[in-house]
């Protein structure tokens, strides 16, 4: 423990402390544009400069620690206008269409410059002319907005292991950039949207669908339905002053139907049907020597990270569609079938806290209900600009119900929005199968948490199942190249692609950091506990659906409905 003053204020911290959090515990917050909590310090912007009494030098309050005895200034003459510089240098090559940006109102860039005062670029602006790249129907780059901090690239190649951006050339010449400057689906980019989530300012966002999804509700001729992830309804609050973590399925769902859809349904619905098939497939690969250990399949990302770089462990995945698009299969076969409805006529939308999932929805080999099966993905974040737009208040909305027979859906399912939810789903389910007893208690807390890695064993009645969960690629690498060595004596695996699952996905309210996830997951878990079902099998509108409709898990319908085979 050390013992510094900040702005006159004693603090004793660990002397491992960095500056800029010795000044959060004297209640001073610093501010910043490259640093990240979450992320590896790059201290490119220098934005967060402080003068350390009776020296001249500045130091940068991100990646400096304290010393016994310092006395730190954060508010000296020469730290404001050094930071005054730093915004005027970097504004004077950004562009200024403030109104036009889709971070307009929540730019970490203008919140700062409204701060400091700066209303006029130091040299006349000139911002740089670069084409916007929004190509690849996913991921929209407009580098000239870049302020090149590097969070997006230090998520890029650290936290995820994608590496498919980078830093380039030096001085004014200085970019974030693909190989060869190619667009990103030349690159190893699996759509992730990380980047997305840690980007300041709007170079980064994902491609705006929402007026598709107007249209098509302003069609009288469609029937235009509407299903929603579940980690959707514990992050949508913070776009209109909620805390995160905050439960709102019920506005949630009367939040759609006043937009207009027809109908509001639940991907949980459909996370209970792949918990029947894929818990399935996991017994039958157990019990006649199948690949092992089987790998989960929901997460898009993810699959499009084993296609790209461990395309050798493709029989390991399971064969089953994500949730989103078994939804999407079953809401143009099944849910038609029993409504009487043209399934020609159904517009499938789906909200998803996911960019990842916009390119899943278009890829070619899911369309077994022969549409195709989800027909727009939104982001967590378009769904708050349509609800903005509508012009009602969110908060004063009454709770409503999602409509059956696919909305109707366990706390299993909700909990798939968190890491360790699919595994802990599927365990629910898999014990009782097994065993024919029924769980005394259905919490499995040794899967649960943030952690990169959790590893558990349980006791199938006498019989061991060993399980793993991988939460972020990074950590995915680490079983991954185990399985790739055979060293590895795990029966089953799950892997999300966003660091803490899809409650951090990219798709989800900006300012997401390691707290708000963890206040989403508990969110999830209340919801789950919240709710008078917690395993999927005991669905009894899943129940109805193989009896009227599937025969049972892995049937011939089910295959062709329900599975699918990825590529490298
Ligand atoms: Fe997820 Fe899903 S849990 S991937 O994160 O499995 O996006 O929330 O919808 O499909 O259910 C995302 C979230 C889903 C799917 C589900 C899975």
């Amino acid at each position: 423990i050390v013992n510094i003053t900040i702005d006159g204020v004693p603090v004793s911290c660990p002397e491992t402390t960095l500056i800029l959090d010795a000044a959060k515990m004297a209640g001073i917050d610093i501010p910043v544009l490259c640093y990240h909590p979450d992320l590896k310090v790059r201290a490119t912007c220098r934005l967060c400069v402080v003068e350390l009494k009776g020296q001249k030098k500045l130091k940068t309050a991100c990646s400096n620690e304290v010393w016994d005895g310092a006395e730190f200034i954060t508010n000296s003459p020469a730290v404001r206008q050094a930071r005054k510089d730093v915004l005027e240098l970097i504004l004077a090559e950004h562009p200024q269409d403030c109104l036009q940006c889709v971070r307009n109102t929540n730019c970490e860039l203008q919140q700062l410059a409204r701060d400091f005062g700066v209303s006029k670029p130091l040299f006349a602006n000139q911002p740089k002319q670069i084409p916007i790249e929004d190509s690849n129907g996913v991921i929209v780059r407009d580098m000239a907005k870049c302020v090149k901090c590097g969070r997006c690239v230090e998520m890029c190649q650290e936290v995820q292991t994608v590496g498919a951006i980078n830093t380039a050339h030096r001085s004014v010449e200085y970019e974030v950039t693909t190989a060869f400057d190619r667009p990103l689906q030349d690159s190893t980019c699996i759509y992730c949207g990380q980047c997305i989530a840690v980007c300041p300012v709007g170079a980064l966002y994902e491609k705006d669908d929402t007026e598709k999804v107007w249209q098509a509700i302003g069609d009288s001729d469609k029937h235009v339905i509407v299903q929603v992830a579940p980690a959707v309804r514990v992050a949508l609050g913070e776009e209109f002053g909620l805390e995160p973590g905050s439960i709102t399925t019920g506005k949630l769902v009367a939040a759609l139907r006043r937009l207009g859809f027809d109908k509001v349904f639940d991907t949980d619905f459909a996370a209970d049907v792949t918990i029947m098939e894929e818990g399935n497939e996991l017994l039958e690969r157990m019990s006649h020597g199948g690949t092992l250990p089987l790998i989960t399949s929901c997460s898009p990302g993810w699959i499009n990270f084993v296609e790209t770089f461990y395309p050798d462990l493709l029989d390991n995945v399971s064969t089953c569609k994500s949730p989103q698009q078994m939804f999407g299969a079953l809401a143009k076969s099944y849910y038609p079938e029993k409504a009487g409805i043209d399934a020609a006529k159904i517009v499938s939308v789906s909200i998803m806290p996911c960019t990842a999932k916009k390119y899943e929805s278009a890829r070619p080999e899911i369309n077994s209900s022969g549409y195709r099966d989800v027909d727009v993905v939104l982001t967590t974040r378009e769904l708050a600009r349509m609800i903005k737009q509508a012009g009602f208040d969110f908060n004063k909305l009454s709770n409503a119900e999602f409509d059956a027979p696919l909305g109707i859906s366990t706390g299993a399912a909700v909990i798939f929005g968190t890491s360790g939810g699919v595994m802990e789903a599927a365990l629910r389910t898999v014990y009782e199968v097994v065993t024919g007893k029924e769980l005394a208690n259905v919490d499995f807390e040794g899967v649960r948490g943030l952690t990169g890695v959790k590893e558990a064993e349980v006791d199938l009645d006498g019989k061991k199942v060993k399980v793993v969960i991988a939460n972020g690629l990074k950590n995915a690498r680490v079983i991954l190249d185990k399985i790739r060595a055979g060293e590895c004596d795990y029966q089953f695996v799950e892997i999300m692609c966003c660091p803490g699952g899809c409650i951090g996905g990219g798709g989800q309210p900006w300012g997401t950091t390691q707290a708000t996830k963890e206040a989403r997951m508990a969110g999830l878990y209340q919801a789950d506990r919240e709710l008078s079902i917690r395993q999927s099998h005991k669905n009894p509108a899943v129940k109805a659906l193989y009896d009227e409709f599937l025969g049972k898990p892995l049937s011939h319908k089910s295959h062709e409905l329900l599975h699918t085979h990825y590529h490298p």
